[in-house]
């Protein structure tokens, strides 16, 4: 269940015409997790300017991963941005960054006002249709360190992005992500949790995804 909050709160102010607008957040109460969903952190004339430029302007590439000794395409077009020397390895396959632009950066200093981290790099996915997934797994990696801050900004198309705790079964939440939301994985929540986006059956609009990452580690370090 969410703690439910207004969307927007209010903070009390000695003058009516200072009263400044809080940004709406809620906590997800995931046992061994720590997510905060902020449904609306870029509004929806900033979100279309964005989805519609990274649309059109990410590297959008179509990767493959081996299953059961096949190459199988990547159910989603990937894309990796962030600092010269931050490669990561994702599903086996390495990718080197593409330099940050200026969009990815203006959505990376807005996120790091409410994370307590400074980002590094971030992964892109675009879901073209509702064919187009990412299943079960968690965000855990070595090149993350322990606990890592996750964070995700949606724009375009509503999916499903569902956890479920891998000892506790049938331990379950959801949520929609949403055009413009923001939200933050951190604390033991990669470490006890999976998530996933499902297929849909539905007919459904282009979806991009964001999550940005610390990476502890430098190319330089591991050739
Ligand atoms: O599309 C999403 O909301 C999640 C993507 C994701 O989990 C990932 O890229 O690791
Ligand atoms: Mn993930």
């Amino acid at each position: 269940m969410y703690r439910q909050l207004k969307l927007w709160e209010y903070q009390e102010s000695s003058e009516a015409t200072t009263q400044q607008p809080q940004l709406a957040s809620q906590e997800l109460s995931l046992p061994d997790g720590d997510v905060i969903i902020y449904p609306n952190l870029f509004d929806t004339t900033k979100s279309d300017k964005l989805f519609s430029e990274l649309y059109n302007n990410i590297r959008w590439r179509q990767d493959s991963i081996k299953f059961y000794g096949k190459t199988v395409p990547l159910p989603r077009l990937t894309a990796w941005y962030g600092d010269n020397g931050k490669s990561y390895i994702y599903s086996g396959i390495k990718m080197n960054p593409e330099p940050w632009t200026s969009s990815l950066l203006e959505i990376k200093s807005q996120i790091e006002l409410l994370s307590n981290v400074q980002y590094n790099s971030v992964l892109l996915n675009l879901y073209r249709d509702g064919k187009d997934s990412v299943s079960w797994h968690s965000d855990d990696e070595p090149e993350l360190g322990k606990n890592p801050v996750i964070g995700s900004v949606s724009f375009g198309e509503t999916r499903r992005f569902m956890f479920r705790h891998k000892y506790k079964k049938y331990v379950s939440q959801e949520i929609n992500l949403t055009h413009g939301s923001f939200l933050i994985m951190k604390g033991t929540t990669q470490e006890f949790w999976q998530h996933q986006v499902p297929k849909t059956s539905k007919l459904v609009k282009p979806r991009i995804n964001l999550t940005f990452r610390v990476i502890f580690t430098n190319t330089s370090d591991n050739p």
